[in-house]
């Protein structure tokens, strides 16, 4: 499709015409191609990598691959055969991108300008942590994180801390986290964490650390400089520093993906504008859609099934579209009472964009 670079080989298997390339580790799922089902196949996965993937050699034998656990009372290195026999689960949940919808920030901050497609809503399955650590002893007292390190063979010649993705969040958040070594019904390409990723349901993008090899409850947060300077929500103009809020938990939003997402023209008559909606750490539990550009709301009706709190959920508006320019919006409402923002919160980084005016999507119908 026009606008796009080439697919990078290590994810020649994702749908070209789907996604939009903005470098060999930013790709994201275009509006137009979600459709109406609730998962994202994962040929249309949006792909996000802050440093290139491992070598293929460690999708060869997946069973092997070793994760250490530690800060539990009995700490060890656990192989995936292992993992798999110590408990199964599986559950639904939007992976998205901290700075998905960036490229809504006229602000224009640094990053890839994504717009609506640096999410997806997935199947994983897995063990659960907490079951994992109950069997180690359970979690050392004192330890208020749960501290996940990536996998990736690291560029020589620099200060590990200034490169390593390792990431911590509340140590609460192991209530449903994931050890997962399948998605959607097959193990997880390489490109998406494979053999074994770290699933942290209802936190941004960045928590979720794929090949993850170090699973470890901390006292403290890493001091990665990922961690302590990147992904903060700091002022405008201004630069992340460990005082700032950090982006992990995601909060309600939705936004419409057609009709008329790719290429902006409808049909006059009736329609049915489609969409989805979350809740980050809540489930959604109302979604109103607007054809004014927000001067009239409407009720909406959710479509398909609902695969849990951390999942998406579809939704439909039927509505006739007279001959002409039409502003369609959207606004979801969590289950604890959220209501998605008109605007964005402003921030250096063009993080966690959730604003229904920015999502907007602008059509003609003739
Ligand atoms: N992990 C690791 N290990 N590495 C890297 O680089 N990245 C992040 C996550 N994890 C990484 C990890 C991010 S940042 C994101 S979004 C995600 O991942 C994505 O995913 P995919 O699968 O889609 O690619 Mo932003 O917040």
């Amino acid at each position: 499709a026009a606008g796009t670079k080439p697919l990078p080989g290590y994810v020649a298997w994702k749908d070209p015409a789907s996604v939009i390339v903005h470098s060999t580790t930013t790709i994201e799922t275009r509006r137009g191609s979600f459709g109406t089902g609730v998962l994202t196949p994962s040929e249309q996965l949006y792909i996000r990598n802050n440093l290139p993937a491992p070598d293929a050699s460690v999708v060869a034998d997946r069973d092997a691959w070793e994760v250490e656990i530690a800060g539990v009372k009995n700490p060890r290195r656990l192989s995936v055969r292992e993992l798999k026999s110590m408990g199964l689960e599986t559950l639904a949940m939007v992976l998205q991108c901290s700075g998905n919808g960036r490229g809504y920030f006229p602000s224009k901050p640094s990053g890839t300008p994504w717009q609506v497609g640096a999410a997806g809503c997935v199947m994983w399955s897995g063990v659960p942590v907490r079951w994992v650590a109950d069997a180690l002893g359970g979690v050392a007292g004192g330890m208020a994180f749960m501290t996940g390190t990536g996998g990736e063979k690291l560029p020589e010649g620099l200060d590990p801390k200034t490169v390593i993705v390792e990431r911590s969040v509340p140590v609460a958040a192991m209530a449903d986290a994931m050890l997962a070594w399948e998605m959607n019904g097959a193990p997880i390409p390489l490109a998406h964490g494979g053999p074994l990723r770290l699933i942290v349901p209802g936190y941004t993008g960045v928590n979720n650390i794929k090949y993850v090899k170090r699973l470890a409850f901390t006292a403290a947060e890493t001091d990665a400089r990922i961690m302590s300077h990147g992904y903060r929500l700091s002022p405008p103009g201004g630069k992340g520093d460990p005082s700032q809020p950090s982006v992990q938990e995601m909060s309600v939003k939705s936004w419409i993906n057609g009709p008329g997402a790719d290429g902006g023209t409808v049909k006059a008559g009736l329609v049915q504008v489609h969409g989805v909606a979350f809740g980050g750490l809540h489930g959604v539990s109302r979604v109103e859609v607007s054809l004014d550009g927000g001067k009239r709301w409407h009720e909406a009706r959710f479509v398909g099934p609902d695969l849990g709190r951390y999942a998406w959920r579809q939704f439909v508006l039927s509505a006739q579209l007279p001959p002409g320019a039409h502003v369609l919006a959207s606004r979801a409402t969590d289950s604890a009472g959220n209501v998605q923002p008109e605007q964005r919160a402003e921030n250096a980084g063009g993080y966690n964009n959730t604003s229904w005016a920015d999502h907007a999507l602008k059509v003609v119908a003739a």
